[in-house]
């Protein structure tokens, strides 16, 4: 037995004794794919000019070298990080990843042909695909406003391209046999205090009636809706807040999607899961780590990340909630990040699958919050590690921090050479 099965059946054991089988929990856990965003890999540049800046109001900081310039550097370098996060997961692209061939196409002309090359990949690589349209970064947007916007013809145009990506996502699920997820965010918001609040929610509601009118088969395809507080130059108003998402959501039957750093500093998306669950059938994550903003900096196993899976795990949602990530650091090596936050999210997903959570519901029934409170951090000390490390042996990546030195090798041998 190698060091890390012994380990395993220790840490078996003393979960036993609190009637968690890790088993169990291991093959619940590998059924649960979380969908890594392409856009860490080259700070959410996209292959349309990948030297322009990027707007919207979101930033990536830091200026660590090697960044994925082409569709083959950004695929070489998530399947390295696919290679290194155990389990089955899924690839959520933007439509600024487009693969034109060199010519121009508009964003409100692309079809599932600018992205066959990633679905044929993904085909390989047994992955699903969630898709984004691109509504940023485009001259159309540089007023910070489309789809929300006073002119009819930037918003003619954005709700093209709203439709041709749900169209693109309609056939990735097709293609793939598995449900792409669509989601909408959108920039549109204002530095300073507005003065009409109403008129952009009227016209954002009226787009997205627009976007979401063709129909398009909910077996392959799922829109969702994203919202937000603020960004960076819409720091007073952003068209598309919370409660006009919830209530777009609830009344037209589609995802919301919750991102970790969209909301005041003190609020959390892992309280937000059950209330909305209550009025949506589904929802959308962008797990993020906001510090101080929508910093989107790389998630690591913070107590709001565990919080996140034990709702989801907790409520039984693993059907109806689709866990997808969201950050991008430029400051780090970008492959590293991927793997990082990934994992993290799948350890907190493991440690909330190790939870006696019946008996922790008996007590807190029971009126004896003392017990609940004690056992709560009891369960912190458990063995989880050895848990984890005999999953990534298990699937065929490195357990510990092993996986640092082949990210480190693909450095030398690649990122240093772009
Ligand atoms: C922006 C939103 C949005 C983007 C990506 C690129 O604040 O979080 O989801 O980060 O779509
Ligand atoms: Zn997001």
């Amino acid at each position: 037995m190698s060091k890390i099965e012994k380990a395993y059946s220790a840490a078996k054991e003393i979960y036993s004794q609190l009637g968690v089988n890790t088993d169990t929990a291991i093959a619940k856990l590998s059924k649960i794919p979380v969908s890594l965003h392409c856009w860490q890999g080259d700070d959410v540049s996209g292959f349309e000019n990948p030297d322009a800046g990027l707007d919207g109001g979101i930033m990536a900081t830091g200026n660590y070298p090697g960044k994925a310039r082409n569709a083959e550097q950004l695929r070489g370098d998530l399947e390295k990080a696919y290679s290194l996060i155990p389990g089955k997961h899924r690839l959520n692209l933007h439509a600024i990843y487009a693969e034109t061939g060199g010519k121009k196409i508009e964003r409100n002309e692309l079809t599932a042909k600018h992205f066959a090359n990633w679905i044929d990949w993904a085909k390989q690589n047994k992955l699903g695909l969630d898709f984004n349209p691109s509504f940023f970064s485009h001259p159309k947007a540089s007023s910070g406003f489309t789809l929300a916007s006073l002119d009819k013809s930037i918003r003619k145009f954005w709700i093209e391209h709203g439709i041709a990506c749900r169209k693109i996502g309609e056939q990735m699920g097709k293609s793939l046999g598995k449900t792409c997820v669509t989601n909408i965010w959108i920039p549109d918001g204002y530095k300073d205090t507005p003065v009409d609040r109403k008129i952009h929610r009227e016209l954002l509601r009226n787009s997205l009636d627009e976007i979401l009118k063709p129909k398009v088969n909910k077996k392959y395809n799922l829109d969702a809706v994203e919202c937000k507080l603020f960004g960076i130059g819409s720091e007073s108003y952003v068209v598309g807040s919370h409660e006009f998402y919830m209530g777009y959501a609830a009344k037209n039957n589609t995802l919301l999607c919750l991102d970790a750093g969209h909301f005041h500093p003190t609020e959390v998306i892992s309280d937000k899961i059950s209330s909305v669950l209550e009025f949506v059938d589904e929802i959308l994550l962008h797990v993020s780590r906001g510090i101080r903003w929508d910093s989107d900096h790389v998630v690591v196993l913070t107590d709001e990340l565990q919080a996140i899976a034990q709702e989801i795990i907790r409520g039984g949602f693993t059907e109806r909630v689709h866990i997808g990530l969201d950050f991008f650091d430029a400051s780090i090596n970008r492959i590293a990040a991927w793997v990082i936050g990934t994992r993290c999210m799948i350890k907190a997903l493991l440690i909330a699958l190790l939870e006696p959570t019946d008996s922790l519901r008996k007590l807190e029934k029971a009126g004896d919050f003392t017990s609940r409170l004690a056992m709560l951090e009891e369960l912190k000390t458990l063995p989880f590690g050895a848990v984890w490390d005999y999953y990534c042996v298990k699937n065929n990546v490195p357990a510990g921090g092993k996986w640092l030195a082949e990210v480190k090798n693909y450095e030398k041998d690649v990122l240093s050479k772009r």
